[in-house]
Order: structure tokens, then sequence, then C-alpha cells
């Protein structure tokens, strides 16, 4: 018999937080196996197996096999890759990693809009490539006094807000509900929001309520001038708009972190000008992946001795 409690672990989430792990307890690496394997283990493990830990944005469904699993410690605050259906019937419960990515996140989010609005890397190549001598590069635009829509204002969105603010951005929102405790105006629709911003950023979560959410319409009234800025979920947006919008100047550019279909990128989009492609690095710096982690294995530890969690949740 093992000394040590038995963990499985779903995917390669994060090579530190597993190194830990493996040292905690008796780990199982599901996603070395092939299939066979893969439910040679669950049945092995039936019984004699409460934890899991997996990567919050894609999970393998055959975990949702193990009768007795309890815990799922989610790597990531986004758990769209989380059926909530099963693990709520098999009493199953499940973490996530809040907060300590939210400078980060916000950080990335600030990022893009200055790269977007100044034309930060066309600047660059213009000057690698010479250019600056044969003339002035094009002017971009300011954001003082520009107001800056933000779809799925929550932690994230909030910490965005606190960098923008010395910026002198105005703000707006929208989420399903609107927040007593916030002064900025709020709009009922995503277009609505879409049609009174210079910069419109999506912070939603994923999942199938806002599948495609922000459409042509949204981009549409967002306008010619205006700005998309996606650091929430590529699934959200829907992407052949998105490319028709910015080939046919609905809007003037747009600055993305995810997509849809990850790490696979729209092959139009790869040839436009005016966007700014990032492989989905809001949280990738090497101290909030690290906090992270620690939440994941906190969480666990938390389970072990005491039955308790520190960041459970319930849904997207
Ligand atoms: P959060 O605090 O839950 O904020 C999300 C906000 O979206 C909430 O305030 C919620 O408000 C609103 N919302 C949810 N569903 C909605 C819907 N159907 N329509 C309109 N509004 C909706 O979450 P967070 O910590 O800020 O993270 C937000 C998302 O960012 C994550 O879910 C993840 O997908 C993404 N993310 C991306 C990165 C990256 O690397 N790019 C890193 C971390 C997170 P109401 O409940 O009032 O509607
Ligand atoms: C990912 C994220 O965890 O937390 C989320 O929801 O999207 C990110 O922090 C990260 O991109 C890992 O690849």
């Amino acid at each position: 018999m093992p000394d040590k409690p038995s963990l499985l672990i779903v995917n390669n989430f994060h090579a530190d937080t597993i190194a830990r792990l493996d040292a905690r307890y008796e780990t199982h690496h599901l996603w070395l196996l092939s299939e066979a394997e893969k439910r040679e283990l669950i049945e092995r493990l039936e019984g004699n197996c409460e934890a899991a830990a997996t990567a919050s944005w894609i999970c393998d469904e055959i975990v949702y096999e193990l009768g007795s699993l309890r815990v799922l410690s989610c790597f990531g605050v986004g758990v769209d890759g989380i059926d909530f259906e099963r693990t709520g019937a098999a009493g199953i419960a499940v973490t996530n990693t809040p907060d300590v990515l939210n400078d980060a996140v916000a950080d990335l989010a600030i990022a893009l809009i200055l790269a977007t609005t100044r034309d930060i890397v066309n600047a660059d190549r213009f000057v690698r490539a010479g250019e600056w001598r044969k003339g002035p590069f094009p002017f971009g635009a300011g954001l003082a006094g520009r107001t800056l829509g933000i779809l799925g204002l929550g932690r994230i969105g909030n910490a965005i807000v606190r960098r923008a603010e010395p910026f002198g951005l105005r703000f707006a929102y929208h989420n399903r509900r609107r927040k007593e405790d916030v002064p900025f105006p709020y709009f009922e629709s995503a277009r609505e929001l879409a049609g009174q911003s210079d910069i419109l950023l999506n912070m939603l979560p994923g999942g199938p309520e806002t599948f495609g959410l922000v459409d042509l319409e949204v981009l549409d009234a967002l306008g010619p001038e205006g700005i998309f800025i996606n650091v929430g979920r590529g699934s959200s947006v829907n992407e052949s708009a998105l490319v028709q919008a910015l080939r046919h100047g609905l809007i003037a550019g747009a600055g993305l972190d995810v997509y849809a279909n990850e790490p696979n990128v729209p092959a139009e989009l790869l040839t436009m000008d005016n966007v700014v492609l990032m492989p989905h690095i809001g949280s990738a710096t090497v101290e909030t992946r690290a906090a992270m982690g620690n939440l994941v294995v906190e969480n666990l530890d938390s389970w072990f001795s005491a039955h308790t969690l520190l960041t459970e949740v319930t849904g997207n």
C-alpha cells in the first residue's frame, strides 16, 4: 500500500506544479497513456483515488468515470474545460485559481490596448525596415477621453480598470446583471456596449452561455474607428465575423490573446497588419504560474488534511 494519497494528474498543465505533486502524492500521469491504458488505470484506481488535478480549460472525459473521485483541482480560473453537469451529478467538488492571475492578465490587456491604438508592432517593423528615413510613421489614437467598454467586468476586468484609469480612459460595461457598486454606465447587451465604446475588451468566460456572443452585429456597432481586444476566451467570439469586420473596415483593429481553436489561429488573421496576435500568454509570468500552481497544491493539501477547499467553484 502506498503511504501517500493517490492523485490522478489528467494533463501536463505546468511542469513545476506537477513535480511538486509528484513529490507529495502517489501520482498517475493520465496524459502519457494510450486510451486502453487510461481505461485500465481508471479501473485500477476505483475506490483508491479521490482526487485529480487538471488544466481548467481542458480535461479528459474519462476522469468522470472514476466513481471514487471527490475533488478536481484545476490550474486556471476559466473552468470551461470542466463538465459541471457531470461533476455535480457525481458529487465531485471543483477548484480553480482565481485572483492570483489578475495582475498578469490585466497587464497584458493594457499591453494590447497600447499595442493596437499606437500600432506598436508595425512601428517596430517600420524602424527595422529602414522606412523611418523616408518619412514619419502614421499617427495613432490617444486614450484620454476615450471609452473602454468591458464585456465581463469581474476580477480581471476590475484590475484592468485600475490600470487604465491613469490613462484618462472612461469605462462602461456589460455583465448579465448591473453591479450596484460599479459607477460606470451599464449596458444590457454587448451590442449596446459596443455602440458606446471606442475600445471593446472581452473578458468573458467561455462555455455555452457566451459562445459566439461577439458577432458581426456587435463588431459593426463598435464602428470603423473601434478596436476589439480579447483576453477572455476565443469561443465567445465569432472568429469569421471578426475576420470579416477587420477585412472590410467595420472595425479598425484588434488585439487578441485567445482564439476559438487554440493553438490554431485563423489563417486570415496572420496576414492582417491591423491585428496584434498573442499566444494565450495572459497569465504567463513565472511568478503568476507559480502562484496558480500553489493554489492547485493547497486545495489538494487542504482536502486531504481537513476535507475543506480554498477556492471551490460551481460553474464557469
Ligand atoms: P470573473 O471574476 O468571474 O468575471 C467574469 C465576469 O463576466 C463576471 O463579472 C460576470 O458577471 C460576467 N459574465 C459571465 N457570464 C456572462 C454572460 N453570459 N454575459 C455577460 N456577462 C457575463 O472572472 P475573471 O477571473 O475576471 O476571469 C474571466 C475570464 O478570463 C475567465 O473565465 C477566463 O476565461 C479568462 N482568462 C483568460 C486568461 C488569459 O490568459 N488570457 C487568463 C485568465 C482568465 P455576471 O455574473 O454579473 O454576469
Ligand atoms: C491559462 C487561463 O490557465 O486561467 C485561465 O483561465 O486562460 C490561463 O491562465 C493559461 O493560459 C494556461 O495555459
